[in-house]
């Protein structure tokens, strides 16, 4: 297994993104395209701008603990992911359209590990982070796009408030 770390600069902005290579492909790819911000549902920020944390666990049984997050427009949240089962996760942010893309291009290729700034991979045992800003209000979704998770219902919904 193919593991590195990728760290994404945008300014003053960065993003510190565990990329892990699985199954028996271990390719990995940093590559920009349409869905790099800016973004319609808020932007990554530093982890050190977080107003709070919160700490999300991900399941082999195709599911995120906890299944709704609540957010304020306006709030820089630092997302804290455990992945405490046996298999990848990633804990991607965006909204349905976006998912649906990622997905797809998760699906089309053989690339299994991403660097973009909405998403994090997590290694079975580890715990990744992903820092975001909420600019307004909304309803968004966090979503696990390893093949086969995200159809298996591997989301979550961010109810952001005004
Ligand atoms: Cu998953």
């Amino acid at each position: 297994m193919i593991k590195e770390i990728v760290e994404v600069k945008k300014g003053r902005l960065s993003v510190l993104a565990a990329v892990v290579g699985v199954g028996l492909l271990g390719t990995s790819c940093v590559r920009a395209d349409s869905l790099e911000p800016p973004m319609s549902f808020g932007q990554a920020a530093d982890s050190t701008d977080a107003d709070r944390t919160i700490t999300v666990t991900t399941l082999d049984t195709m599911a995120f603990r906890p299944a709704v997050i609540e957010a304020e427009s306006g709030e820089t949240i630092l997302f804290r992911v455990r992945n405490t089962g046996r298999l990848p996760h990633e804990f991607m942010i965006g909204d349905e359209a976006e998912q649906e893309a990622h997905e797809e291009e998760m699906a089309d290729s053989d690339m299994t590990a991403h660097s973009h700034s909405f998403s994090v991979l997590i290694e079975p045992g580890d715990t990744g982070e992903l820092a975001w800003s909420f600019p307004e209000s909304g309803n968004l979704m966090y979503g696990c796009h390893v093949p086969g998770h995200y159809d298996s219902g591997m989301k979550g919904a961010i109810e952001v408030g005004p």
